[in-house]
This record gives C-alpha cells, sequence and structure tokens, in this order.
C-alpha cells in the first residue's frame, strides 16, 4: 500500500461541482464583451464614484500602477479613459470593493467553516478590516491591536533559538519601498530566508538569463516590439495574463512583424485580437495576430528548439553569412563551436515527432527566421516549470545569439513577468541567495553585518517547516498554502509552525491552515491613499522591462485600522528588533527617505526621488539590452543542454495547470474561462479525444486524479473531462485546484522552481 497524506482541514477547494456549460472556444480577444464585462464588476464591487475613480487612474501618469500584471505602460500616448483591460479591472475590482470582513465576521464564522468554502467564495468575502488573532487552541479570529500584535510576533521571532528558524514570504505585489525595508529588517534580524513567489515564477529565467547573458531580466523595452520583425510566444497566454500584451502584438503586426505562437493549445488571444480601445476592434473586426501556430506537446519546446537550430544551420552551410551573424557571434559570444558540433549530432525528424511539432510547420518557421535578425523571444510559466526549464531557456538565448537578435532594437529576449512588482522585489534584495556585493552595500550602509549564509528558497522554506526547523512563517502577502506545490505537504508544514502570519489585503486559504497562533495583519491595497505620517504618500513599482514608475491610490481605505506594508515593517522591526536595530525606522515613515536610502545602496536608483516623480518614471540600466553581458568572461555564452526525456508510461498523461481567465493565481473572480468556451466550472480536465477514448470514458465524465512520484499517492478528486484540441498525451486543469497534485520533490534543476507544467497522472473514474 502507498502511503496516502491525511488531508488538512481546509487545505483544499471543497470538492463541490458547480455545473459545467460547454459553449465554443472563442476565434478572437478582447472587444467590447471584455471591457463591458470589466466595466460591470469594478462597479458592482465599489459603487459607480468609487468604481470609476478607480478605473479613471489606473495606469495614468500620476495614478496608480495595476495590481494585476507586470506588462509596461507605453512611454508616449496613454489612451483616453485609462491604460488598462479587463483583467486589471478585474484587480482593481477585487481590492477597492466596499464590502468588509469585521470581528463579527470571524466571530460568527469559525476557521473551520471558512475551510469548507471554496476559494472564489471565500476571496468574494470582502476585504479584512482590522488586525485579528487566532489564540493556540482557538476556534476563531479575534481582533487584536496593532501593537499587540507587534509585540506578539516580536516575542516569537526573538524566541527563536536561531534567527534561520524564520521564513519571511513576499510575494509580487509589494512595493519598493516595503520590499527594501522588509529585506533589511529581515537582514538585521539576522536571515537570509527570503522566499519569494518568484521562486515559483520565473526563478528558471533568471537563472538561464544571468548565466548566459549576464542579467536575470529581459532585455527589450515596449519599443523593440514595434521594430522586431518576429516575435515568438512560447508557453504564455497574454490575452488572458497579459492583455495589454496583445496591443502591442497588434502594433508589432502592423508594422510588419510576423508572429510565431508555440503552445499546445491554440490560446484564443494568440490567435486573434479585437482592441476594445480602437474604432475597429469596438465594431468587431476580427484580426488574426498568429501567422505560424507550433502546437507543441507539454515540454516539447526544447526538441523544437533544436530542430529550428539544425535546419538554419543547414541553411547557413548553404548560404555562409546569410543566416548565421558571424561578426556577432564571434565579439560577443562564447561557445559557438561546441553547440555547433552538440546540434549536429541530432536528427530534425526524430526532433520533430519529440516535439509535436510537423515538420513542415518547423520548415516555415526556419523559412521566416532565415533571413531576418530583429528577432524577439517572450515566454512565461510554459516554460520555465519544467525540470529542464533552465535549459530550455538557454536554448532560446541560443538561437538569438546565433541570429545576432541580441542588444540591438528590435531584437532580445522577454520573458513576461507575472505580478506587478515582483521584479522590483528581487531589485530591492528580496533574495535568499544575495550576492556578496549587494550584502557588503548593505553593511557599509546600516552598519550592521548581514548574514551571509544563503537562506532556504519556497521549496525549502516547506521542507524546513515539515522538519520542525523553521517555526515562524510571515507572509508579506500572497497565498502561501495555495500557491506553493503539494497541497497536503504544505498544509503539514504550515501547522506544525508555532506562529503564521500575513500581511494581506484579502482572506485566503493560508490564513486558515495556520501555526499554533496565528494573525492577520490587513494592510493597504495599491488603489488606496495612503496617508503613512500624515502625508499623501506614494511608492514605487518596476514592470517588466525594467521601467521604474510611481503609483500613488486614490480611494479611500475602507477601514480606518489598515496600515500601509512600509508602516507595518517599521514598526515591526521596532517590535522586534528595539535597541538592537542600528536603523531609525521612524525616519522611514517618509517614504523619499526609504528611496534615498535605496538610491545609496542599489546600483541605477540615482536621483531616485526626483526621477520617480517624472510622468512615467525611469529605465534601470540593463547590459544586455545595450549588448554588453556582465558574465564571468564578459561575453555570452552559448549552452550545450542534452534532451530531456522523461519516460511517461502508456496510461500515464503530462498534465499542465493552468489559469483561466476568471482568476488571478488563487484569487478567483468567477467560474468562467470564456475565452476557452468554459463556463461555470473550475473541476475540469482538458484532454484529447483520442486519450478519452483510450481510457474507454467519455467527454463529460466524472473522474479522479492521480500521481505517483516517491511512492505516494497524490489524488485530486471529482474532475469533469472536458474533449479539448490539446496534443494527444498532455492535459490540463487549473491551478490551485491540483497543486494537491504537484510533488514538493519534483522542481527544476537550478531554479528549484515546481514542476507545475509538467505533472505526470493517471485519469480513472471518480470513486
Ligand atoms: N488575469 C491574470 N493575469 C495574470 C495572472 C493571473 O492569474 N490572471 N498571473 C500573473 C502571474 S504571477 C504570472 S507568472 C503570469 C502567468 O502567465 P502565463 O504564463 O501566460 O500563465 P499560465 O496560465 O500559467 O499559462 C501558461 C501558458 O503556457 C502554455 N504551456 C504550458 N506548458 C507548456 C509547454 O510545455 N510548452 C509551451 N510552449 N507552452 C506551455 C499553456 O498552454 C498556457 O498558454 O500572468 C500574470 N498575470
Ligand atoms: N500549480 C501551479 N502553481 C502555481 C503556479 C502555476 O502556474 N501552477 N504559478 C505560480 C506563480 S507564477 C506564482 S507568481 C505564485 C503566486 O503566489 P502568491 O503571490 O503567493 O499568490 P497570489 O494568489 O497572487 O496571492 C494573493 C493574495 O495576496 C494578497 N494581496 C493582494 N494584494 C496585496 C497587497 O497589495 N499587499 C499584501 N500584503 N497582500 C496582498 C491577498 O490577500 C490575496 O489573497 O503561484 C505559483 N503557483
Ligand atoms: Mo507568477
Amino acid at each position: 500500500m502507498e502511503e496516502q497524506p491525511q488531508i488538512v482541514p481546509g487545505s483544499e477547494n471543497p470538492e463541490k461541482l458547480t455545473g459545467l456549460k460547454k459553449g465554443n472556444i472563442k476565434k478572437v480577444a478582447a472587444g467590447v464583451p471584455a471591457v463591458v464585462s470589466s466595466f460591470e464588476k469594478t462597479i458592482e464591487e465599489a459603487g459607480l464614484t468609487r468604481g470609476m475613480k478607480a478605473l479613471f487612474n489606473l495606469n495614468k501618469k500620476g495614478g496608480f500602477d495595476c495590481p494585476s500584471c507586470a506588462w509596461p505602460d507605453p512611454d508616449d500616448e496613454r489612451s483616453g479613459i485609462a491604460e488598462y483591460c479587463e483583467n486589471g479591472a478585474r484587480a482593481v475590482a477585487e481590492e477597492a470593493t466596499l464590502k468588509k470582513l469585521t470581528p463579527e465576521f470571524f466571530s460568527q464564522n469559525s476557521v473551520q467553516d471558512l475551510g469548507k468554502l471554496s476559494d472564489y467564495e471565500i476571496g468574494s468575502k470582502g476585504r479584512i478590516a482590522q488586525p485579528m488573532f487566532l489564540p493556540a487552541g482557538g476556534t476563531h479570529y479575534q481582533p487584536i491591536k496593532w501593537n499587540a500584535a507587534f509585540a506578539k510576533i516580536g516575542l516569537a521571532l526573538n524566541a527563536l533559538p536561531s534567527p534561520d528558524e524564520a521564513i519571511f514570504y513576499t510575494s509580487g505585489r509589494t512595493s519598493n519601498e516595503a520590499a527594501f525595508l522588509y529585506q533589511l529588517f529581515v537582514r538585521e534580524f539576522g536571515t537570509n530566508n527570503l522566499p519569494d513567489c518568484s521562486n515559483m515564477c520565473h526563478e528558471s529565467s533568471g537563472v538561464a538569463l544571468t548565466e548566459s547573458v549576464g542579467i536575470g531580466k529581459g532585455s527589450v523595452t515596449l519599443d523593440d516590439f514595434y521594430k522586431a520583425e518576429v516575435i515568438m510566444i512560447l508557453g504564455q497566454n497574454p490575452g488572458t495574463n497579459h492583455p495589454r500584451m496583445m496591443t502591442a502584438l497588434q502594433k508589432a503586426k502592423a508594422n510588419g512583424a510576423t508572429i510565431i505562437s508555440i503552445n499546445p493549445l491554440p490560446e484564443t488571444g494568440l490567435m486573434g485580437f479585437n482592441n476594445p480601445q480602437k474604432v475597429s476592434g469596438v465594431l468587431g473586426i476580427n484580426s488574426a495576430l498568429t501567422d505560424i501556430f507550433l502546437q507543441v506537446k507539454i515540454n516539447g519546446d526544447m526538441a523544437l528548439l533544436k530542430a529550428i537550430e539544425i535546419l538554419l544551420l543547414k541553411e547557413e552551410l548553404k548560404n555562409p553569412g546569410a543566416v548565421f551573424d558571424h561578426d556577432f557571434i564571434r565579439e560577443k559570444t562564447e561557445g559557438y563551436d561546441a553547440l555547433i558540433e552538440h546540434i549536429k549530432t541530432f536528427d530534425a525528424e526524430e526532433l520533430a515527432q519529440i516535439s509535436g511539432v510537423p515538420f513542415t510547420k518547423i520548415q516555415e518557421t526556419v523559412r521566416v527566421l532565415a533571413t531576418k535578425n530583429k528577432i524577439i523571444t517572450c515566454w512565461a510559466m510554459g516554460l520555465t516549470q519544467h525540470k529542464n526549464a533552465v535549459d530550455t531557456i538557454k536554448e532560446i538565448v541560443n538561437l538569438l545569439l546565433l541570429k545576432g537578435s541580441i542588444g540591438k532594437p528590435g531584437a532580445g529576449t522577454c520573458p513576461v513577468r507575472g505580478h506587478s512588482n515582483v521584479q522590483g522585489d528581487r531589485t530591492m534584495g528580496i533574495f535568499e541567495k544575495p550576492s556578496d556585493k549587494f550584502l557588503d552595500d548593505i553593511e557599509r550602509n546600516f552598519h550592521f553585518a548581514p548574514p551571509r549564509k544563503h537562506g532556504f528558497d519556497v521549496v525549502e522554506s516547506i521542507k524546513a517547516m515539515h522538519q520542525g526547523k523553521a517555526k515562524v512563517f510571515f507572509a508579506m502577502g500572497g497565498n502561501f498554502l495555495s500557491a506553493t506545490p503539494d497541497t497536503q505537504f504544505t498544509a503539514e508544514a504550515l501547522t506544525k509552525c508555532k506562529l503564521t502570519v500575513h500581511v494581506s489585503t484579502k482572506l485566503n486559504r493560508s490564513h486558515l491552515v495556520h501555526g499554533q497562533e496565528a494573525i492577520i495583519l490587513p494592510c493597504l491595497g495599491r488603489s488606496d491613499v495612503d496617508m503613512t505620517n500624515r502625508e499623501d504618500q506614494f511608492i514605487s513599482c518596476e514592470n517588466s522591462m525594467g521601467v521604474v514608475q510611481m503609483s500613488r491610490g486614490v480611494l479611500p481605505p475602507i477601514s480606518e485600522h489598515l496600515l500601509s506594508e512600509p508602516e507595518i515593517i517599521c514598526r515591526l522591526a521596532k517590535a522586534t528588533l528595539g535597541k538592537r536595530s542600528q536603523i531609525d525606522w521612524d525616519r522611514y515613515l517618509n517614504y523619499d527617505v526609504i528611496r534615498a536610502d535605496i538610491e545609496r545602496t542599489i546600483p541605477g536608483f540615482e536621483s531616485y526621488n526626483q526621477r520617480v516623480r517624472e510622468p512615467g518614471g525611469f529605465y534601470l540600466p540593463n547590459g544586455s539590452r545595450e549588448g554588453t553581458f556582465d558574465t564571468t568572461t564578459k561575453k555570452a555564452q552559448f549552452n550545450v543542454a542534452e534532451l530531456y526525456k522523461p519516460e511517461i508510461s502508456g496510461d500515464e498523461l503530462v498534465m499542465m495547470t493552468i489559469r483561466s481567465h476568471d482568476q488571478f493565481n488563487t484569487t478567483i473572480y468567477g467560474l468562467n474561462d470564456r475565452y476557452r468556451g468554459i463556463y461555470n466550472e473550475r473541476r475540469v480536465i482538458l484532454m484529447n479525444e483520442k486519450d478519452i477514448a483510450k481510457r474507454n470514458l467519455k467527454n463529460g465524465d466524472l473522474v479522479d486524479l492521480t500521481n505517483h512520484f516517491d511512492g505516494t499517492e497524490r489524488v485530486a478528486r471529482g474532475f469533469v473531462i472536458v474533449e479539448y484540441p490539446i496534443p494527444e498525451g498532455s492535459s490540463a486543469t487549473y491551478f490551485p485546484e491540483t497543486n494537491v497534485l504537484v510533488p514538493i520533490n519534483s522542481v527544476a534543476e537550478k531554479s528549484n522552481t515546481p514542476t507545475s507544467k509538467f505533472v505526470v497522472i493517471q485519469v480513472r473514474p471518480h470513486q
């Protein structure tokens, strides 16, 4: 018998079906229905005046930065009403809601009862309105005063035998100002245990790019999109997750770019797009976006990229100098000969088979790429959450380097970030493996010796808590329990803690699966006016293209008991470190002082306070954008990686866990996935018709999903089969309902990112 983990109460979405309704897969994304639905939702949650005020100021210069994705705003023109999209407006509606969770709500609803609700139901309850405390053995959260909460946390932290027994998680909405203070406090307290959502997101991109081109960030700006000849989009669903990218793609296409989409799914947003901010879009005129669609099997990308490289090499040999950029290769790179020797060992047709893409389609792609060198490659979670993710991303870099397509206008790398400030948080030092240089600068400026030992990332944190090596868990935002892999294992880990603390805007499942004691600290969101220190404060964020911009909230907070994240950190630091601290935390209640300290610690922030006040903000320096590569040898590196061939047996399927159109990570806005034609149900599994038939199952059948890894059976019960145009052997479900199936030990090499896009499952009739 295999070991079966006990289900920790409240840790999973209930196995309740909501009643699937099927529609057609949409041919084009956005257009009028998208805008109408976003307006309705914002006004329903926030009321007419508040809702319109929020939308009017969203992504406007001088307004607030959209709390949804990290896609940049145009440097020049921004549209008349506001620069936003349907899903940005919905993220605002979630935050701007007038519904709030008062102490009465918590006294009427036990933690156990709240745990029986779905994520959708939990999220719709409203904003948390004051600090709450769950005593040891308690069944209900009760109100607590801010000072008492800070004192309790300080006491628990100081009682630990070692600072390394505390873990400080960050999600990617935290501002630069808050992130800088947070890491400063954590390091003065004495640990580098600063895991963040990046560990589960673009860590693989950061590792691959740092090693190959010397900086862990993308190289392109929005303007490059308008100059590109080819844009390749791998493992990304921008119609849902980065809708404003569609406008840039449309403009690129109008300027003549060829768009190549590489995805197991024919994602609607990639296939066609109606721009709601253009008359043609409002009239519903269809603009096809993708010119070449390469329908890979899950994780077939590495084989596909190698096949493209071989065919390009054949063209190059026929016509030397016409395909590869030899000047660039000679001056700027290392490892070319080894790469060429390596790719010669493969057969392109065999690789095509492995990738799942018809050989003729690859030839068509190569015909386009052969003559072009302004090439941009975009990618997201479809590449980063695989065992071989780092190597696949390096293979993309190989392709760009062969073509000399990096560090010049219209060309380069574009890892499209998720959370709106996830890139900025890293720049501010939210990282469990800080460089010596960063720590030296902290030491010099703040006169304490920061710990040098590297800390835990997300997966290591979960294991440390599970083994009893970490006892206090503190989260600056996010929903750790539901976002992380192996839900039951993580739930056990959290319940072994002495204290779990969450700084949050909204209630989520991580508040309900807790340590012996638990605290929720409610904070201001992006859209809220921040009157810390009785001044109208603003914060700043860095988007996916390295632009730092100010963000100023405009809505009156729904409760007088909310504090800003920077103030929470300052008061926590004082309560925990007391006289031990070398830092005058009260000064930081003026955020200009925080920015001044960032400026003297982190490169690229010269005249921060002045430049951040300029409309549109400023770009951070980026070597790979200018064609200088800050690797150890100052050259960009070609990478030789073997093809990864996982063993999948006859009755197994590969499952990717993806986002529906109606969610932001673990926040569920609704039960529809409109573009994919799936309505009113999240417990679905998308399968190829042959895979359904092979198992003697039918479209619409109810099934259970299992994973067997490391001798443990993991089960997710009650999913409806949806027949879908997905390659044979591949399947898809929504995150976080199936995170219970993602094994904690199944991670990407080098980046330790959970392999959320490659979960080996079996499907059996529901029991
Ligand atoms: N509205 C909304 N916006 C969001 C988010 C949200 O949840 N909702 N989340 C934010 C965050 S944190 C992030 S990281 C981003 C996520 O943005 P995405 O990465 O676009 O999100 P996913 O839904 O995980 O989609 C992954 C895409 O990769 C494809 N894919 C999966 N496996 C493979 C593979 O092996 N190869 C290839 N080529 N493709 C594959 C899937 O079919 C899907 O189209 O979006 C951000 N923006
Ligand atoms: N299976 C699977 N798992 C995944 C993924 C996947 O594709 N598949 N994707 C991974 C990725 S890419 C990511 S980034 C992670 C996301 O992991 P997280 O960032 O941890 O999760 P979110 O769902 O974005 O966090 C939502 C919560 O953040 C809080 N919040 C919102 N705004 C604010 C704010 O301004 N301040 C504070 N303090 N709190 C706020 C709210 O309480 C809300 O409930 O999930 C990862 N997990
Ligand atoms: Mo993410």
